[in-house]
This record gives C-alpha cells, sequence and structure tokens, in this order.
C-alpha cells in the first residue's frame, strides 16, 4: 500500500494504492458478477443509467431516502471494511457498500458526496446542507458521514474534483485497487465526477485507458432522509463563509 496524499490540494483527500490485491480484486469481482444489478430500466432505482447494487441499506435515487435496512455489510467484502478501519480510514464502520460498474460511455456527474439527491426531470438539481454545523441551522441532516471511500477495481480513472463555488479543480487518478478517501473539504466543499470517456486525459497531462470500471463506495448513512432544503444559493452560503464546513452543492447521480 502507498499513501498519496492530496492535501496539498484538497485538504481531506488521499488515495491509497493497491489498497486490495490482485487476487481479493477478483474475488470482490466475482462476488458481485453472481448477484443482481440494478439501474438500467431495472429495480430498484431503475432510472440510473448504469448498473447498480447496494448492500446494507437500500437508497432509492428517486425519493431521495434511504428505503429499506437490509443488514450487515456482506461477507465478501468483510476483510476490506476491516483494513479501513485497521486503517482509521472511517470514524465508523460503513453501514452502506455501493456497487457502481462503468462500461464505455458512462461516468458520474459532478456531485457533493454527502447527499444523493437527484430530481428524475432534471440532470443536475439539487443540493443540500452538508454539514455537522450547518445541520444544526438548517434542521437538515445529511445522509452520509464524514467519510466516503471509492475502491477501484478492474480500471483505473480520472476523478475530477471541482469546488462548489467553481474556483478550482484538481483531477485526481484513481489507480485500479486503489482507494479514494474523501473527508474534509474534498467532501463537504468539492463536487467529484467521472467522465464518460474510453481515453481520459487529466488536467497535468495523465492518460488513462478505460476498461470496465467496478467502483465500491463506502459510507456510514447517518440519517434514512435529507432535508428538501435544496441549498440552491449554497454558491453564496460558501463565498459567505469559505472557511466553514457548511458548503451545499448541487449533485447529479444521473449518469
Ligand atoms: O465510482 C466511484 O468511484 C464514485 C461513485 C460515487 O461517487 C457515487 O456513487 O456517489
Amino acid at each position: 500500500m502507498r499513501v498519496v496524499d492530496y492535501s496539498d490540494k484538497i485538504q481531506g483527500l488521499s488515495v491509497i494504492e493497491e489498497f486490495v490485491t490482485e487476487q481479493e480484486e477478483t474475488s470482490l469481482i466475482d462476488a458481485v458478477d453472481k448477484e443482481t444489478w440494478c439501474g438500467l430500466g431495472i429495480s430498484p432505482n431503475p432510472e440510473l443509467k448504469r448498473r447498480t447494487q447496494q448492500y446494507g441499506h437500500l437508497f432509492s435515487y428517486r425519493y431521495r431516502k434511504v428505503l429499506q435496512e437490509y443488514g450487515p455489510l456482506p461477507a465478501f467484502v468483510e476483510s476490506t471494511v476491516a483494513r479501513i478501519m485497521e486503517h482509521k480510514l472511517m470514524p465508523q464502520p460503513p453501514n452502506h457498500l455501493l456497487i457502481n460498474e462503468y462500461n464505455a460511455g458512462q461516468g458520474i456527474m459532478p456531485h457533493v458526496g454527502s447527499y444523493l439527491s437527484l430530481s428524475l426531470s432534471m440532470l443536475s438539481v439539487s443540493a443540500v446542507p452538508n454539514s455537522f454545523i450547518f445541520m444544526a441551522i438548517a434542521d437538515a441532516p445529511t445522509l452520509f458521514g464524514p467519510a466516503i471511500l471509492s475502491l477501484s477495481l478492474l480500471s483505473a480513472c480520472i476523478m475530477r474534483f471541482s469546488s462548489i463555488d467553481g474556483d478550482h479543480t484538481v483531477d485526481v487518478l484513481l489507480p485500479r485497487r486503489s482507494i479514494v478517501v474523501l473527508s474534509g473539504a474534498a467532501r463537504y466543499q468539492y463536487k467529484h465526477s467521472i467522465s464518460k470517456d474510453l481515453i481520459e486525459t487529466s488536467s497535468d497531462g495523465v492518460t488513462v485507458q478505460r476498461d470496465r470500471r467496478v467502483s465500491y463506495t463506502f459510507r456510514t448513512i447517518i440519517a434514512w432522509e435529507a432535508s428538501d432544503d435544496c441549498g440552491c444559493d449554497a454558491k453564496a452560503r460558501s463565498k459567505a463563509d469559505p472557511t466553514a464546513p457548511r458548503a451545499a452543492a448541487c449533485s447529479s447521480q444521473m449518469t
């Protein structure tokens, strides 16, 4: 394992390379390929334009809330979760695992990881308070805890981080079998996205040839339902007090 610390570019952002071995990658892929995928017209979450699986809890993109507790995360992910906790990458064990599959032409639109809000009628629609401080002010709990992790399997990709005030963009290489850790500003003050391109070139000239990519995203659900306060004045808020962890941003998960 090798930690690549991006905190000089974005506070709270790091990538741990070789987080899982090749053998572990194969078992993680075999495990999900035996399970049922949803998305692309298949329930739950038929509206998603890529295939997904959820474990621990079922989050509905349509209703913007957690609908069901499935139970503990599956056994095939136990050793990965143990490693996450051993390295103190999350303050609390994850209770939600989202698996995304990206094939040719599939990516994910810019969104803040604190909230998976969606409107079916628009591609980029909603934003929410996303800090504990702001939660108290707005009485609007966020759904997920302060660290979000995503493990890249089968393919590398470039994740683009764009500050919610639009002033700063950083492209980060997520190598195959690495895990990216989003906390602090990376988690609350930046949107992240992945392009649909099969050949991606980052702003600093790194080129990635994408293949089928499967990501395991680990989160801790802290509330089942988020506020309807869409926080559309997020930009104004973050400009007003850029140091406070209270920025919100528009999010979209539709692609
Ligand atoms: O695929 C990834 O690594 C990120 C997934 C993600 O950001 C999400 O599903 O919200």
